[in-house]
């Protein structure tokens, strides 16, 4: 039963004016889609991390392991005394590998959390005091400006965690673009990339025994119920990931147990028994398959790290 018991009026806070549109538009199409983006609340971010630390979830664990290891060969693939340019910079933990060989001039974590990015910004200023920490605030996906201080600065842009992946590939494209663009000519990029292998360790990477990856894809619409007053029964939906090979993604979904309605922000959604809300696509690729995205976005591929299992991959590019 979906009782929906509306907050009392101390209660009411204001709405995302995007969250509900695109929460609205996604759940009103004939194919039920979400942006994986609306995820990553704190109670998202929180579950995430806990992922990241999983025994199935390979890819976190595997790139710190080829930036720790091949640190001094990306580090020296790079422009000299270079700013170094973190698009959607999470934790600092993947940077400080490559800052700690000391050729990066200064730093630039862009990101939309603002008191997160400050905090982050002021601990990495104490533990490395020859770095210039330049942090900016803003959505990475759109251009922005990087910081007056660095102008005169040769530019490396960093993409770690197969963040790439959430996007539709003309989207990669579209983003690979802005960001030579921002970074400039003569610019060297390192993006972290997953890599396309066999089914059953991609599927286990994402549908682990813990069930953290299905509280993580069902927060979506926990944040609903809780932020666009939506009356979700969470218990009549269930995680779903499956590696869809013809596609080169890992597709995850929230599947309705049960034929019902739900109800959010005066909208009636409709579900059949079965119907699923499609919530991430997370495209995996081979090395040649990414180089061929990254010379649709102009960047010349360069030299690429991986692990010995060859699951996780690091590219440089140059502008
Ligand atoms: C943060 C987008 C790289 O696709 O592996 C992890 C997100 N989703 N488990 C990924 C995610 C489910 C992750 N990325």
């Amino acid at each position: 039963m979906n009782v929906h018991v509306s907050a009392p009026a101390d209660k009411r806070h204001s709405i995302d004016p995007a969250f509900a549109r695109d929460a609205v538009r996604g759940l009103s199409a004939e194919h039920k889609s979400l942006p994986p983006k609306y995820f990553y609340d704190e109670r998202g971010s929180d579950l995430f991390e806990k992922i990241t630390r999983l025994p199935e979830y390979y890819p976190t664990r595997t790139e710190l392991s080829i930036l720790q290891e091949r640190g001094d060969e990306i580090v020296a693939a790079m422009p000299k005394d270079a700013a170094l340019v973190e698009f959607g910079a999470g934790s600092t933990a993947k940077a400080r590998l490559l800052l700690a060989h000391r050729r990066i001039a200064a730093y630039v974590p862009v990101d939309i959390s603002g008191a997160f990015l400050t905090r982050q910004a002021e601990a990495l200023k104490n533990d490395l005091p020859h770095l210039a920490v330049h942090p900016v605030i803003a959505d990475f996906t759109h251009p922005f400006m990087l910081p007056r201080e660095v102008a005169s600065l040769p530019k490396a842009g960093f993409f770690p965690g197969s963040t790439i992946g959430n996007f539709e590939p003309e989207d990669a494209c579209a983003f690979l673009t802005i960001a030579r663009h921002i970074l400039g000519p003569g610019a060297t990029f390192i993006v972290g990339v997953d890599l396309e292998k066999d089914d059953r360790t991609l599927q286990a990477a994402y549908n682990d025994e813990a069930g953290i990856t299905s509280r993580f894809n069902k927060n979506v619409l926990f944040r609903i119920n809780c932020e666009l007053d939506g009356d979700f029964d969470i218990s009549r939906f269930s995680h779903r990931a499956i590696y869809n090979r013809a596609a080169h993604r890992i597709e995850m979904h929230l599947v309705s147990l049960a034929p019902q309605t739900v109800h959010l922000l005066g909208h009636d959604i409709a579900f059949r028994a079965g119907e699923s809300i499609h919530t991430e696509s997370s495209y995996k690729y081979s090395v040649a398959h990414f180089q061929e995205l990254a010379r649709c976005a102009g960047w010349m591929p360069d030299k690429v790290w991986t692990d010995a299992r060859r699951m996780f991959s690091v590219h440089a590019l140059r502008a």
